[in-house]
């Protein structure tokens, strides 16, 4: 586009804008003859010059994708910034998690395969380049004083910003611990529930004695290589098996491994590491880790460590909407996106799930500070317009717009769901606005993403700009869980409904357990070309320990004590117990269907967080860890719920 196209200036001689205001007022825009006609062309042109100039410096700060866009695109990313064999899901990959699915499956196409590759990066390409010039015309409508105080006024911002962050350094006031409700676990009366739990003890301690024996402070044990296995997604910090298991040790009262746990935390987990790391991950499992141990122990050392590491990942707010990075380097503090995300977006799923780790931390670190920055991330998405009521999963962190409009409530969605709902729970129920936000999405979903195959099964499809792909992944069976857990704040008459949702949900999940030759579901499975909860594509037949199956029988099983909830769920112990246990500890599978085990090696620390700890639950009684005083983290941690009238800590004076 010519550049006299973007100036509306050069299009109308009495027009306003940077014409009008240059001119000094009408009388001076009068042609008054040649030379002084002269005069004014030169004066403009010397004045449009000087915003493109500024324009340029300005884009180099302001325009955050043409770095991704060198870098992800063009130098097709260094893979030491890449989250671990993220982009590989084949079988082989580990494919491992997070943002997993999220963060790493490529949304569309064969992994490997060039074309799609190419045009995926064309496409990217596209993209970034549209959007740096609908940047630039926005900018070249402003006048260059506009500019130059826009630029101050952010520098400012970002200054005030480091400034402020800098204060939870000051040390942590004393507060008094309350002692946890419902962690004292007595043994199940029924002999064959006891000797079931007694079981998933046992899985625990295979588990852990492997990573201790192969593995101890590394992130991973790797049950086949006998070693240890570490992603890109903590930088260089380590031990998340460690930090992980804390909880889960906890409960099923293997008090010696605490002990051990702890001392490692003590002495060996460091957060000052030049890395970059997945704010999101580090999140969940570390923070989400270190706060559940501290409300079960009341063990300073973890509000410590919390709190230290909440303030590392404070630098990841500082984007001009306040919607934070994927990516934080923990010493520089300089952020950025995935490389693959949509136009330089961030991840709904991953900043949606940081709400109810920064509520604790501002709780138990007396600092405003932690819940403000997620507070913020609400009014940014209460601010914007959802298609047909939808969020979609992409956001620009510089320009607060959304990204691609693809929506999901599995990879890259679905904890934004939960948290929702969780917020409001945490809050004992105060927190109107979250319920309010997480009623209307769940409408929405229901309304336009959630169907009935042929035979009956419910699902949960993506929705891609207004189109439907009605395949639903592993990590979506998490929502049968969450409906029924909400289902008590219903609107009138709608709570049976949500409890039936769940049901179904669960339902269909088990199904796509059940479907396959090793009783275990695969990452994805799909509900067209004849095939209904099944995996049909090589890339998704793939299963790395994963929980949401179980947490979902676990939500099901309090609510309804139905007992097929139980019975599904000892399915999946033995399936684990015959496919996935190795005399080095528990491994994932590269495809379900197949009547042969091909390992992937890796024990992923949520195992021992999640899947073993939500069977744990179901095979004990209800008054361990209670749901009415309980609320569990997007990794299986424990939040306790905040009070009503008490909404601070106490914090004694010294
Ligand atoms: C876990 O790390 C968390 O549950 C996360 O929210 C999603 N995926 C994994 C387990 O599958």
């Amino acid at each position: 586009m010519p550049v006299g196209g973007l100036l509306p200036l050069f299009s109308s001689p009495a027009g306003g804008g940077l014409g009008g205001g240059l001119g000094g007022g009408g009388g001076s825009r009068k042609v008054s003859g040649p030379a002084a006609l002269r005069l004014t062309e030169k004066f403009v042109l010397l004045l449009v010059f000087s915003a493109f100039i500024t324009l340029c410096f300005g884009a180099i700060f302001f325009l955050p994708d043409s770095s991704k866009l060198l870098s992800g695109v063009l130098f097709h990313s260094s893979p030491a910034l890449q989250p671990a064999s993220d982009h590989k899901s084949g079988p082989g990959a580990r494919a491992e998690d997070a943002a997993e699915g999220r963060a790493r499956r490529r949304e569309e196409g064969a992994p490997g395969d060039p074309e799609a590759a190419l045009e995926d990066n064309l496409a990217r390409i596209r993209e970034n380049h549209e959007r740096a010039l609908r940047e630039a015309k926005e900018t070249l409508q402003k006048l260059p004083e506009e500019i130059q105080r826009d630029i101050l006024l952010e520098k400012k911002k970002v200054a005030q910003d480091q400034l402020r962050d800098k204060a939870p350094f000051r040390g942590l006031p004393p507060v008094d611990f309350v002692p946890p409700i419902g962690v004292e676990s007595r043994e199940p009366a029924d002999a064959a529930i006891r000797e079931k739990r007694a079981k998933i003890k046992e899985m625990m301690k295979h588990a852990w004695n492997n990573y201790k024996g192969y593995a101890w402070g590394l992130n991973e044990l790797k049950p086949i290589s006998k070693g240890g296995h570490s992603s890109s997604l903590f930088g260089n910090i380590k031990g998340a098996t460690i930090v992980d298991a804390l909880d889960t040790l906890f409960i099923m009262e293997m008090k010696n491994e605490f002990e051990e746990a702890k001392s490692w935390v003590e002495e060996n987990l460091d957060f000052n590491v030049n890395a970059e790391i997945s704010v999101f991950e580090v999140n969940i499992r570390f923070v989400g880790g270190l706060l559940s141990a501290y409300y079960l122990s009341g063990e300073e050392i973890f509000r410590k460590k919390a709190v230290e590491l909440g303030v590392k990942l404070l630098p990841a707010f500082h984007t001009p909407s306040g919607i934070p990075w994927a990516l934080l380097n923990m010493k520089s503090g300089i952020g950025r996106n995935w490389p693959w995300a949509s136009g330089g977006s961030s991840i709904l799923a991953e900043f949606g799930t940081l709400h109810l780790e920064f509520m604790h931390l501002s709780h138990l670190s007396g600092n405003p500070i932690f819940a403000e920055k997620v507070m913020n991330i609400r009014t940014v998405l209460n601010k914007l317009e959802k298609p047909q009521g939808l969020y979609p999963n992409y956001l620009n962190p510089s320009s607060g717009q959304w990204g691609q409009h693809h929506v999901s409530v599995g990879g890259l969605g679905d904890s934004f769901y939960e948290y929702l709902l969780k917020a409001w729970l945490m809050s004992d129920k105060t927190d109107l606005e979250a319920k309010k936000m997480y009623f209307d999405a769940v409408q929405a979903i229901e309304t336009h993403l959630i169907r009935k195959s042929s035979s009956g099964l419910t699902y949960i499809a993506e929705w891609k700009g207004g189109l439907l792909e009605h395949k639903m992944g592993h990590l979506t069976c998490f929502a049968g869980g969450m409906f029924a857990l909400g289902a008590d704040g219903a609107p009138e008459g709608m709570a049976q409904h949500y409890l039936e949702l769940g049901a179904e949900i669960a339902r269909t999940c088990h199904e796509s357990y059940n479907r396959t030759f090793m009783k275990l579901g695969p990452e994805a499975f799909r509900f067209d070309g004849g095939v209904e909860a099944i995996a049909t594509r090589q890339n998704e037949k793939y299963y790395i320990l994963r929980p949401e199956v179980m947490e979902t029988y676990m939500y099901m099983w309090r609510l309804t004590h139905d007992p097929k909830y139980r019975k599904w769920a000892w399915e999946a112990v033995e399936a684990l117990e015959n496919h996935c246990r190795v005399n080095g500890g528990y491994s994932g599978l590269r495809d379900v269907y197949l009547l042969h085990e091909s390992y992937d090696d890796v024990q992923q620390s949520f195992f021992l967080a999640e899947t073993l700890k939500y069977l744990y639950l179901i095979f004990s009684d209800d008054d361990l860890l209670p749901l009415e005083h309980w609320i569990f983290n997007s990794e299986a941690h424990l939040l306790p719920i905040l009070p009503k009238e008490k909404k601070e800590v106490e914090i004694r004076e010294e």
